[in-house]
């Protein structure tokens, strides 16, 4: 159905007038849900509050043209348009302000995420896609501006890939390719580089993505004019517009409160994105922010009087409902009424929310309570128990942690006595954590059955023949069946497609499986990060190459923010099982060798952090995860591409287990605990500590993140009673974070006879050229030397000081 009041259309008056009142009711339940929800986040029912008041028209035309199966990625405005298409009411607006727990009372995130972080679930309770072709679909928001921008170009190349690829099931992912990717973003947030990047990157790839600039002219108090150039983004992005002679964008640009040419715009837009695959920007133009930027703050602050007086006339609810009245739509008094009404209505959703948030504490509560009193009447301390008890009970409207802290506070006044009624406390205590934790710890990493963990080790096969090849060769033949057996794999980085990578990893693939699937992409690491982050979560299984370790800090952000919280932010109901391959550890200068391992592992927990040794594990690796339902980061050995190693016979078979370590030499002596490029300077080094009498075992971690589920390493050190930690990160880095698993979840400690030690890089940055290696990160002789100190300190007859 077409609505187009200024052009002929097949519809009725009355249907016209139907459907106008229908989108007004929205606009104002909408607006309503903002003016409640501030006012609750200030009597301090909710702790911060952003609401999409002043941005409603536009998102309600913008729904009309959105269909089963496309995509939303935007940010915390855009509350009217998830109402729009049906997946936020009442009722879960205010249970997301609240922060309510429970999945089913906020859809969002279960309360992990402030209100105005919107999704939809891709996911059933068990972790299996939901047929995205039947629901109207929207990625998880995250709240650094601009966050949103590389995962949206992925979304929107998932259905260049679904229309032009064949051979891939695309039931519950495509209708041939026809799904538009539609994305949000405030006009201050235009200043990041995400969006640069992402606008560039989606007019080189023509993909089906519309971009909605929501322009109020400001950035919290930050105007336009510090901004963007020209205080006006489709004015500077005028040089993408296509052509005759060239591929490009469609821009448009509108009003936010014309009503009637917002639903004509988005109209336009999508058919051409839809059909034609070809990108377009929409400059929403003379939004506004009737309360202001968000409840940290009030507008009149930074905004003259000439200024909000033109938003309160030009505020796009006021201007609908003029427009309305202006041609007969409904009467003032009509609306006057609706808008009584829908006062209402939202009052009472608001208060079925806050019910249905604060009634299971409550109870909660009440337990707790009892139980104290039990503790309180049998205590010889009854006083400050009881007193911890009225306090608790004075709070009509607890917190958990109200209840909680009470409860522990008071096993501290019975800590000597014995009672049953501190045990039944105890008891209580134990299960009332394990029951709640999980409320705001779960799915981290995936809980369902595809969890990278349960995939099985299958060695490597080899027959009689032992020839042996260069490293990449096993990876390239790897890669290969790979991309036979997995129709939906595809690969793309700098240097990927053509030359087959840097490396030669990928020689040839491009010829055979053909440019979409192993593909070249610009120097732009964050959105090939995004491009990997929003086609994994429309079902393919995209492989996204970052050329050098030391480059992934440029994608280090989207993986840290978006990648790694895809599952833990929707507790479960969406996921992005990317696989991000680079290459990394000593090779030459500053730039190239790179090893922020430290870095890189405590910013992005909840994505795997795989570190193979040759390869032959590397290769396992991408078999295992192509099983699995989870992201992870692979770092090759960038020095083992040439390296000999035995070809396996079972080639995209075998499978490297993660969390899995392996030791690789036993010895008696001491445990050294590696990893990756390191590991070979390790074995050489034990080899020559052998000759002096000393006995190492060595053992290789592989799998950073995990980290020895099995706990094998404890069991190595309670042989040997000595360990050290080597690897070329700085010190304090992934060697620290490897010994605290050693010493804290291991429990090694009980078994050290010498002080525990790490063997890490200095401190400065690699110097280029073998000498600037050999100055700045652990040698062979310096691990020989540090090996050697400690068995000197712990027998200095049979080790006399070496120096
Ligand atoms: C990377 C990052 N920097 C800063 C912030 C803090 N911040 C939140 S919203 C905002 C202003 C965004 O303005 P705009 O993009 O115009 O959106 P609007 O709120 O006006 O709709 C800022 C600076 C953030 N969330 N993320
Ligand atoms: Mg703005």
């Amino acid at each position: 159905m077409k609505i187009n009041p200024n052009t002929k259309t097949e519809i009725t008056f009355e249907d016209f007038k139907t459907e106008v009142i229908s989108d007004y009711k929205l606009a104002v339940t909408s607006r309503e849900c903002s003016l409640l929800g501030r006012r609750e986040v200030l009597t301090g029912k909710a702790k911060f509050g952003i609401f999409g008041d002043g941005k409603e028209v536009p998102q309600i035309a913008w729904a009309k043209a959105f269909n089963n199966g496309d995509f939303r990625s935007g940010y915390y405005r855009d509350q009217t348009f998830m109402m729009a298409i049906g997946q936020l009411t009442i009722e879960q607006f205010f249970a997301g302000l609240y922060a309510n727990t429970d999945l089913k009372e906020e859809p969002m995130s279960a309360g992990r995420q402030m209100g105005g972080h919107f999704a939809t679930h891709s996911l059933d309770e068990n972790g299996n896609w939901k047929n995205l072709t039947e629901q109207k679909n929207s990625s998880a928001d995250i709240s650094p501006t601009a966050g949103q921008m590389p995962r949206l170009l992925g979304l929107a190349q998932a259905s260049k890939i679904y229309r032009n690829v064949e051979g891939i099931d695309t039931t519950n992912f495509s209708k041939e390719g026809n799904e538009i990717a539609w994305g949000t973003i405030g006009n201050a947030s235009t200043s990041e580089g995400l969006f640069f990047e992402t606008i560039n990157a989606a007019g080189v790839l023509q993909v089906p993505m519309v971009i909605s600039v929501w322009d109020d002219e400001y950035g919290i108090s930050v105007h336009a004019k510090h901004q963007t150039t020209k205080e006006n983004i489709s004015e500077i992005l005028k040089g993408f517009q296509r052509d005759d002679n060239s591929n490009g964008y469609e821009i448009f640009r509108v009003n936010g409160w014309n009503y009637a040419e917002l639903i004509d715009t988005y109209q336009r837009a999508a058919k051409v994105a839809r059909k034609e695959h070809v990108p377009v920007m929409i400059h929403v133009q003379e939004l506004t922010q009737p309360q202001g930027h968000s409840t940290s703050g009030s507008h009149e602050r930074y905004k003259n009087e000439e200024r909000l007086a033109w938003e309160a006339e030009y505020d796009c609810n006021a201007q609908m409902r003029q427009w309305m009245i202006d041609n007969n739509i409904a009467t003032d008094e009509e609306l006057v009424v609706i808008e009584k009404d829908i006062k209402k209505a939202v009052r009472d959703g608001k208060k079925a929310a806050w019910s249905s948030f604060i009634n299971p504490i409550k109870e909660e509560k009440q337990e707790a309570l009892s139980l104290i009193e039990s503790v309180a009447n049998t205590s010889a301390n009854s006083v400050f128990i009881s007193k911890l008890k009225n306090d608790l009970d004075a709070i009509d409207e607890p917190l958990r942690k109200d209840i909680l802290s009470t409860a522990r506070k008071t096993l501290r006044y019975v800590v000597s006595e014995n009672s049953n009624e501190k045990l039944a406390l105890q008891n209580w205590i134990n299960n009332y954590i394990e029951k709640i934790q999980p409320k705001y710890s779960s799915h981290l990493y995936s809980e369902s059955k595809h969890k990278a963990e349960f995939q099985k080790e299958i060695l490597p096969t080899y027959n009689g023949d032992t020839t042996e090849v260069d490293g990449r060769v096993i990876l390239r033949d790897n890669f290969e069946a790979i991309f036979n057996k997995y129709p939906e794999a595809l690969v793309f980085g700098e240097d990927a497609g053509h030359i087959g990578d840097v490396n030669q990893g990928l020689e040839g693939l491009q010829e055979k499986f053909g440019e979409l699937r192993v593909s070249d992409a610009g120097i732009r690491e964050a959105t090939i990060l995004g491009q990997g982050i929003g086609m994994a979560m429309r079902g393919l299984r995209p492989i996204a190459e970052i050329q050098y370790l030391d480059y992934i800090l440029y994608a280090l952000q989207i993986m840290s923010d978006d990648l790694a919280t895809v599952q833990y932010r929707t507790k479960g109901r969406q996921k992005a099982p990317l696989i991000v391959r680079t290459r990394g550890h000593r090779l030459e200068g500053i730039w190239h060798s790179g090893s922020q391992m430290g870095g890189i592992l405590n910013l992005i927990r909840g994505i795997h952090v795989l570190v193979p040794r040759n390869m032959t594990k590397a290769a396992g690796f991408y078999n295992t995860l192509l099983e699995s339902d989870e992201p992870a980061l692979i770092v090759e050995c960038l020095n083992g591409y040439r390296l000999k190693e035995k070809m396996p016979s079972n080639i995209g078979e075998f499978k490297t287990p993660i969390g899995v370590v392996e030791t690789i030499k036993e010895g008696e002596d001491i445990t050294l605990v590696s990893y990756g490029s390191t590991l070979r300077l390790v074995e050489q080094a034990a080899k020559e500590l052998q000759e002096v009498g000393i006995d190492a075992e060595i053992i290789d971690v592989q799998s950073l993140l995990p980290f020895d589920l099995d706990h094998d390493i404890v069991k190595s050190v309670a042989k040997t009673n000595r360990v050290m930690v080597i690897d070329e990160d700085v010190k304090g880095g992934a060697s620290a974070y490897i010994l605290d698993q050693i010493l804290n979840e291991q429990n090694a400690f009980q078994y050290l006879d010498s002080q525990p030690k790490t063997l890490a890089a200095k401190p400065h940055r690699p110097a280029y050229g073998t000498d600037g290696d050999y100055f700045s990160k652990p040698s062979v002789e310096d691990i020989f030397e540090a090996v050697y100190d400690v068995m000197h300190e712990a027998n200095p007859s049979d080790f006399p000081k070496l120096r």
